[in-house]
């Protein structure tokens, strides 16, 4: 079972996604990034290539779409907030 982000552990979790342009989003226990590419094209083939990871982990993002823009919200829906596997996650997508 997927275990939410403790007090302890979230902070240092969190810190260098926070310091790599994810911000806690208001109102809920999740992570938000909005990624800018050259056009859609470029878009698109990020957003397959994540979602080919999301797939693999089964850990989906919460992401919308429009044109060069993707803006992506990381949430665990099982424990109601954040999760380990938001941040690893979260890291995957920046390395992509
Ligand atoms: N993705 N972000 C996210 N959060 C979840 O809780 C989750 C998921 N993908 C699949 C998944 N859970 C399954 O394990 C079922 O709980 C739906």
């Amino acid at each position: 079972m997927t275990e939410k982000l403790s007090d302890t552990g979230r902070e240092t979790v969190l810190a260098p996604l926070l310091a790599n342009g994810w911000e806690m989003t208001e109102g809920r226990d999740a992570i938000k990034k909005t990624f800018k590419f050259e056009d859609f094209t470029e878009a698109f083939s990020w957003m397959t290539r994540a979602a080919m990871w999301a797939e693999k982990w089964d850990h989906h993002p919460e992401w919308f779409n429009v044109y060069n823009t993707v803006e992506v919200t990381l949430s665990t829906h099982d424990v109601g907030g954040l999760s380990s596997l938001d941040a690893k996650l979260a890291r995957k997508f920046d390395a992509l």
